[in-house]
């Protein structure tokens, strides 16, 4: 036990997909074996989590009767305290869905989807989710010749108005957080970023049901800033979740612990996480590397929450410096939240300001100094 040791008050959540992996990728075998959920729901109670989220058919690892495994599994729940704080549906794995779930070319396959989501919203109510989950990993194209995007995104918006309007018949209180990837396994794939993601929602039926669950990978994979997408999010009401992992910049979706790609990027994620108002939990969608075996992924499993209590520390004391506030003035980091119109002022009362162009194009940011603070609070050098 230390100052990182997490408690249930940190609401740390694990997919059971993700210490269950078992390590099969596109060229290689799984290298490690079926773990039963209902050991996943002990090992990560014992670690400190305060809950644990699935996909219909990660319940089913160990035990293919779906009402003994769901059984099994409430007792798991009912035995250590952890939540289900968010439940999904798998619309990827399936051959059937290999031209995607909600918008296949298949009709057919469209209505199959639909009753699969149905389902196992039912058990997510049942289990107490409060978020649903949509990744559209199937949803997508390699060829532009084999895809009417236009047709695709009124399916997609079909399909979740469907699934929205039952939530409010039923009288559940959950609501949808779409999570956008660029492409893999598709080679693109629809609402492929955060930002597609919230346009997307402004036009579905109850866009008031829908937020976002954006996962760190999955921006970094193309190239963009994950800190600004969720803070985007954040300031339109929309960071419904978050999927907390790593990445080394655009490549294959890595899926590394928390901290273990973009370091800088995860202190100033949890630094905004920590002060910008997100209240859900704190969910890794990570996968243990290929190479470890199986008491390593209890390892692993740790060091995603460590590391965020580490980086949440390190956010504290950057806060807290007095030579960063004074940086952060001098940066006039803080002048950025003043409305740049006075109250009662319009744009011709710009006209009567005195400004000298030429003196504060002078004018330097002194960001070199405020960034290499924040690298030293992270390095460990400083508070
Ligand atoms: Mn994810």
């Amino acid at each position: 036990m230390d100052a990182y040791t997490p408690t249930r008050e940190d609401r740390f959540t694990f997919g059971l997909w993700t210490v269950g992996w078992q390590a099969s990728d596109p060229f290689g075998q799984a290298t490690r074996p079926p773990l039963d959920p209902v050991e996943s729901v002990h090992r990560l109670a014992e670690l400190g989590a305060y809950g644990v989220t699935f996909h219909d058919d990660d319940l089913l690892a160990t035990e293919p009767d779906r009402d003994k495994a769901i059984a099994r599994f409430k007792q798991a729940l009912a035995d250590t305290g952890l939540k289900v704080p968010m439940a999904t549906t798998n619309l990827f794995s399936h051959p059937v869905f290999k031209d995607g779930g909600l918008t296949s070319n298949d009709r057919d396959i469209r209505r199959h989807a639909l009753r699969k989501v149905r389902r196992n919203i039912d058990l997510a109510a049942e289990l107490g989710a409060s978020t649903y989950v949509v990744w559209g990993g199937r949803e997508g194209a390699e060829s532009d010749a084999a895809k009417d995007v236009v047709a695709a995104l009124s399916r997609y918006k079909e399909g979740l108005d469907l699934l929205a309007s039952y939530v409010v018949e039923q009288g559940y209180d959950i609501r949808f957080a779409l999570e956008p990837k660029p492409n893999e396994p598709r080679g693109d794939i629809l609402l492929p970023t955060i930002g597609h993601a919230l346009a997307f929602i402004g036009q579905l039926e109850r866009p008031e049901r829908f937020g976002v669950n954006p996962e760190v990978g999955h921006e970094q994979m193309a190239g963009l800033n994950f800190v600004h997408g969720v803070a985007q999010a954040l300031w339109q009401g929309k960071l419904f979740h978050i999927d907390l992992n790593g990445q080394h910049g655009p490549k294959f979706d890595q899926d590394l612990i928390f901290g273990h790609g973009d370091l800088t990027s995860a202190f100033f994620l949890v630094d905004l996480l920590e002060n910008g108002g997100y209240e859900g939990p704190r969910h890794f969608d990570y996968k243990p590397l290929r190479t470890e075996d199986a008491d390593d992924v209890w390892i692993s499993a740790a060091a995603n929450m460590r590391t965020y209590l580490i980086l949440k520390e390190k956010s504290k004391a950057f806060r807290a410096d007095p030579e960063v506030t004074a940086a952060l003035a001098e940066s006039r980091v803080p002048e950025l939240t003043e409305p740049t119109l006075s109250p009662g002022e319009s744009l011709d009362d710009l006209l009567r300001d005195n400004f000298d162009e030429t003196l504060a194009a002078k004018r330097g940011y002194h960001f070199t100094r405020l960034n290499q603070l924040a690298l030293e609070h992270l390095l460990g050098v400083r508070g």
